[in-house]
């Protein structure tokens, strides 16, 4: 049973309206016959015809949000990671099991329907799909919330396996053909770059700088409706499409410099071409700047243009609309919003400025110091002269600020100031969008605490008011109703369905967390999800796995200091104990591994092999049969996430504590019944905090012992090699060729990084890991005990949905309201 509250799929006329609104898409759309089509035919057909309710949905909401005046948020972002919205949309509109049948009736199902649809890959990670949560809950609420981005014609790349390497494919979805977008090419854009400026003075003497030579780059939008849960409110996602407008280039022509006009097209098609991968090279550098500054301006004319269509005063906007700037990737916006408030609005700086603070907000999502974004000054003025005019004038009058607070220290200027005057000269980004701020948040408790202790102590000081938390949350709908119908049936059977839209109500399964009958089922939906997924697995992994075993995850970006190096250290030590000690595991287990490595991140990659060459001796090994198998499955990515999530035993979330902002896989693995094995990082302690510390398999040293470590003289593994057998041994089988018969001394500098210079303590950590994973074999041979705790995880998860945290903001950083 599936929990909806639409209107659609009860009526009686629902059927028919749908299976014509399908048919006649085949015929006008596709232009072909009702008869032999494909699975492809009617996934189109089918997503225009839920595009067209959507459609109705968006104007009937932009109605409602202008009658009543409704202040809006606008979410800039780099990244939206939205994987499909077929059966998304469906299970919103409340239309899934309806057009199940008329799938049927049309010689089909949705569930080979379903899979034509690529993913939109728009983002990386967790920064990418926390803000398409934020989008459906923005939705779900009524509140007018939109985003903005950048429409790439290619995504993340496409990952495969090959020799146990990572190899980069190129991710063309259609960013162009997608029936998700409108065009909406009478909005387009143009956006100056590059040139210089002339110091000119207006007829009162004042200085009055023009931005003058630029060339342009042109933003067409396409739009994504998102509709939120039971289809009341169809807000949007706004994606910009770099490309050249022929009218604005008949004014170059007209002018007579044809082959400057030829260039700028070049230059400016290649704006929106690719998504970049968090590590990039400096060569590409130029281009992402170009992204980050093209994808602003953009909405920042957008944001201006809608504001004026029904407002005179410019002086009200902050009253009107608040923009959240999603990292620093946006940060521009500072800048750009002085530089049209300053110079095409009149605004004397005070009160642009004062402007400015009141409407811009910014997430951090970092800790990591090489994560944090910087940009040569060179660059900055070369791309966008008036800016870092801007950005001067702005740093002047904060050092003017800091100067009056801390007369002569100049150290401390030093740490604070937006220009890093160090030669060559950087602009600090998160200070720029800190000074320019009025809220500045962190995702998790234990994160925001160390964005005010260690990474801007000063700042803190400075406006203490400021700083704050909003701990992450995923949306139920995808993570549960959508990727998991089985397990929500049995919830909503049980408790009803109000936990769609409020997620505390799954508090209700504490009462049958120990029942029997309850337990039986839950126990067999996600055995049927495991079996589920080990046909997956068959196919893109060519492993087979058994459903009986313990499915032990981890899945998430590969980088050092999430620590998949951890688990394979956990592995290869269990399988010592096995093939060396004759200690057979306490249960069967299988290893699954999925992630990307950022194309240029080499570590990440060499892991990546490791695990696969770990898979390959393990799996092969008799001795191991049926005892424990490792399998990496290649190319994981939203549709993939939705398959491994509910079928895992147990969500590996071992970062090194104080290094992981706060995840959010560790939310919806929970949500669907995994317990936890993980550090006391982000948010796995308001996890703990909420499920109990008897739910959750908690071990290693805290972010605090880690820095009273490191502040004396590091986490010392050489001690701990010399020390302890097991240790000894793993490493050792690292530096050995046990795992690269035929590529000898391939993981030697595995071992070097363990024992000298590994920043992310992994021997500091292995041995409590090892006894934490222990506990985990001892409790799953508990059938009764591991089931109960694996319901309470459900019952206790209701903190955790997007709908909280968007209602957090709403209420402490926007000031926005449902309407
Ligand atoms: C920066 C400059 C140039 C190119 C790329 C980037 C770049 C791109 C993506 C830098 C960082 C990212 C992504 C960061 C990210 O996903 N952070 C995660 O955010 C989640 C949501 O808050 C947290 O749950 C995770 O802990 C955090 O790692």
């Amino acid at each position: 049973m599936r929990a909806n509250t639409s209107i659609a799929s009860t009526r009686a006329s629902a059927w028919p309206e749908l299976y014509e609104a399908i048919a006649k898409h085949v015929r006008y759309s596709l232009a072909k016959e009702l008869r032999g089509l494909s699975a492809h035919d009617l996934f189109l057909a089918t997503a225009l015809a839920v595009r067209d309710r959507l459609i109705d949905g968006l104007l009937e909401t932009e109605a409602r949000y202008q009658r009543a005046d409704a202040k809006r948020v606008y979410y800039l972002s780099l990244e939206f990671l939205m994987g499909r919205s077929l059966v998304n949309n469906l299970v919103n509109l409340g239309m899934a099991d309806l057009c199940e049948d008329v799938l049927r009736a049309l010689g089909t199902e949705l569930e080979e329907v379903r899979e034509c649809e690529p993913d939109a890959a728009l983002g990386n990670g967790g920064l990418g799909r926390l803000a398409a949560c934020f989008l459906d809950s923005l939705a779900t609420l009524g509140m007018p919330g939109f985003g903005y981005g950048i429409n790439y014609e290619f995504g993340l790349f496409k990952q495969e396996i090959r020799g146990g390497f990572q190899h980069e494919r190129p991710d063309n979805w259609f960013a162009e053909s997608s029936p998700w977008l409108i065009a909406r090419p009478a909005d387009t854009c143009v956006v100056p770059v590059y040139g210089r400026i002339d110091h000119a003075q207006d007829r009162r003497n004042n200085y009055n700088p023009m931005w003058l030579d630029w060339k342009v780059l042109v933003g067409v939008p396409h739009d994504m409706p998102i509709v939120g849960y039971g289809g009341h409110t169809v807000n949007w996602l706004r994606l910009y499409s770099a490309s050249t407008s022929n009218e604005f280039d008949m004014e170059i022509f007209n002018g007579g410099d044809y082959l400057k006009a030829v260039e700028q097209k070049i230059v400016s098609e290649n704006i929106s071409k690719v998504l970049y991968p968090p590590d990039d090279v400096p060569a590409g550098r130029e281009l992402r700047l170009l992204q980050e500054y093209f994808f602003v301006a953009c909405a920042m004319r957008d944001i201006f243009r809608r504001y004026r269509r029904r407002h005179a005063v410019i002086a009200e906007l902050p009253l009107k609309i608040a923009i959240q700037l999603n990292d620093t990737h946006p940060a521009l916006a500072v800048a750009e919003l002085m530089r049209m408030l300053v110079d095409e609005d009149d605004v004397g700086w005070e009160q642009a400025w004062a402007m400015t603070q009141e409407i811009l907000g910014y997430t951090n999502h970092t800790l990591l110091p090489e994560a944090l974004e910087r940009w040569p000054a060179a660059l900055l003025e070369h791309v966008l002269p008036r800016h870092m005019q801007i950005i001067r004038e702005v740093n002047d009058r904060f050092h003017r600020q800091v100067a009056r607070l801390w007369p002569g220290d100049s150290g401390r200027w030093q740490r604070m100031s937006i220009i890093d005057d160090n030669p060559p000269a950087q602009v600090r980004m998160a200070h720029l969008a800190i000074v320019g701020s009025h809220s500045v948040n962190g995702v998790s408790a234990l994160h925001s605490e160390l964005v005010k202790t260690r990474l801007v102590p000063d700042f803190y000081r400075l406006w203490p008011e400021r700083f704050h938390n909003l701990t992450n949350g995923v949306t139920q709908r995808r993570w549960l109703l959508k990727a998991n119908p089985a397990l929500a049936g049995l919830i909503s059977e049980t408790i009803g369905d109000g936990w769609v839209t409020d997620l505390e109500q799954l508090r209700g399964l504490e009462a049958v967390a120990a029942d029997a009958v309850f337990q039986q089922r839950f126990v067999a939906i996600k055995q049927a999800n495991k079996e589920r997924l080990a046909q997956l697995i068959k196919h893109s992994a060519r492993v087979c796995v058994d459903p009986d075993s313990l499915f032990d995850v981890h899945a998430k970006r590969i980088h050092q200091y999430k620590r998949q190096l951890l688990a394979v250290m956990g592995i290869v030590h269990e399988y010592l104990c096995l093939v060396e000690d004759g200690r057979a595991p306490l249960v069967p287990r299988t290893y699954i591994f999925a992630g990307k490595a950022a194309p240029g991140y080499w570590a990440a990659k060499q892991i990546i092999k490791l695990i696969n060459n770990v898979a390959r001796v393990i799996n092969h090994d008799p001795r191991a049969r049926g005892l424990m198998t490792v399998v990496f499955v290649p190319d994981y990515r939203v549709s993939l996430a939705e398959r491994i999530i509910p079928a895992a035993d147990l969500s590996e979330q071992i970062s090194m504590a104080g290094t992981e902002a706060s995840g959010t896989g560790n939310m919806k693995f929970a949500l669907n019944g995994a317990l936890t094995i993980g550090t006391l990082d982000g948010a796995n302690i308001e996890m703990r905090d909420e499920l109990g510390e008897q739910n959750i398999f908690i071990f290693g040293l805290t972010a605090e012992e880690i820095a009273h470590l490191r502040q004396n003289g590091g986490c010392r593994p050489r001690a701990s090699y010399e020390r302890d057998a097991r240790v000894r041994r793993v490493v050792d089988a690292f530096s050995s060729e046990r795992f690269c018969p035929k590529e000898p001394g391939l993981f030697r500098w595995l071992s070097e990084l363990l024992l000298d210079g590994d920043e992310y303590c992994h021997i500091a950590d292995f041995t409590s890991y090892i006894e934490a994973q222990r506990r985990v074999s001892q409790e799953f041979t508990e059938r009764e005990r591991w089931l109960h705790k694996a319901i309470l995880n459900v019952a206790r998860m209701g903190k955790f949905s997007s709908d909280r945290t968007i209602r957090e903001y709403a209420a402490r950083v926007w000031d926005i309201r449902s309407v």
